[in-house]
């Protein structure tokens, strides 16, 4: 498969059993070692991980015992031919982080989310990734009044800082939502990403990851989220999906709901080499709907469609497309554009 330079990643929450909230699983788990034949067969390069994607359980762990987990796994990827992309803490299940992590009320929920992510970091390390991404799932409010937003905000720099200082080597991707679980968060956007990393101790180290249907979530449009953290070298990675308008998060298939969306975003990374910068990593869902042995079909989808539109990209006759903005007849580079989507 001609991969054009990119190389690719999902996370094994990405294989998953079908539950919603209104619904129990669908389909049986697979086991780690399947999930990860499943990166093989498709032609995956890399695993994006949760903390205890990589080591179960590791709250109740000691970091000796956390490290040589780590380090087990690191072998069981290179076994396969496979790196680690990221490592996420995982702050949004426990008890301790019901209200938040970092912006939590409660001091010792947000010593909790320090010392989880701390572990994360070491994770990472040994996985052999120093990059921490942080989605700030629970950093919100459904109450405006509980919380102040203010307070909330240097709490989120203060625990980034924190986090920079423990490890040297780390670099910490925000990926912003604007609600979901909460009613609505601290950091929706890129912009709020990247104006709290510039305000960071060591800024060089601080950018973002940038989700598809999140942006469009926030009623934005992901291709110029990407292109606002691509102007500063802050977009470090992605998570491509789709998503049918304002409603549930849907992580439906890449391009599944707007191809030219999709286009889009396929254009800016690769007009701004991104291929030389990042992964490209998805964050999609199969549909509820699919019978367990073809609950992978959205993974092969999005890979394929990334490949398919970065070849429209790079058959796009630039010299005509320059010709037509100068003209100004943007409706002949709408019908130009339209057209290479559908095969013209
Ligand atoms: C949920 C997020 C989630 C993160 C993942 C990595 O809406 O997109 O899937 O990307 O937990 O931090
Ligand atoms: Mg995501």
């Amino acid at each position: 498969m001609e991969k054009y330079g990119y190389r690719f990643s999902f996370g094994p929450w990405n294989i998953h059993e079908g539950a919603d909230p209104f619904g129990p699983p669908v389909r049986p788990s697979l086991t780690f070692d399947e999930k990860l034949k499943v990166f093989n067969d498709l032609g995956f390069d890399a695993v994006q991980f949760h903390d205890d994607d990589a080591v179960p359980d590791l709250d109740d762990l000691s970091a000796s015992e956390i490290a040589k987990q780590a380090r087990a796994m690191r072998r069981r990827l290179e076994d396969h031919g496979l790196v680690a992309e990221f490592v996420a803490p995982r702050l949004w299940e426990h008890p301790m982080t019901i209200d938040g992590a970092f912006t939590s009320n409660d001091p010792k929920a947000r010593e909790y989310a320090i010392e989880r992510s701390k572990k994360a970091a070491d994770i990472g390390r040994e996985l052999g990734t120093n990059l921490m991404v942080l989605w700030l799932a629970r950093e919100g409010t459904y109450m405006r009044e509980a919380k102040d937003a203010v307070q909330a905000t240097h709490r989120l720099l203060e625990a980034v800082n924190t986090l920079l200082e423990y490890d040297p080597q780390l670099r910490i991707a925000i990926e912003p939502k604007p609600n979901e679980p909460m009613d609505l968060a601290y950091i929706p956007t890129i912009g709020h990403a990247l104006a709290l990393g510039f305000q960071a101790s060591d800024p060089s180290r601080v950018g973002a990851l940038v989700e598809t249907a999140h942006a469009v979530l926030a009623g934005l449009d992901p291709a110029d989220e990407m292109s606002f953290a691509l102007a500063f070298d802050k977009l470090w990675s992605v998570h491509l999906n789709d998503q049918n308008g304002l409603k549930f998060d849907q992580d439906r298939s890449f391009g599944s709901v707007d191809l030219r969306r999709a286009f889009n975003q396929v254009r800016v990374l690769d007009e701004n080499r991104f291929y030389e910068k990042g992964m490209v990593g998805l964050d999609v869902k199969a549909l509820r709907t699919q019978p367990a042995e073809l609950a992978t079909k959205h993974l092969r989808n999005s890979l394929h469609m990334f490949l398919r539109l970065v070849e429209v990209v790079r058959s796009l006759d630039r010299e005509r497309i320059n010709e037509l903005i100068a003209a100004r007849d943007y409706e002949e580079l709408d019908w130009l554009i339209l057209s290479a989507l559908t095969g013209g």
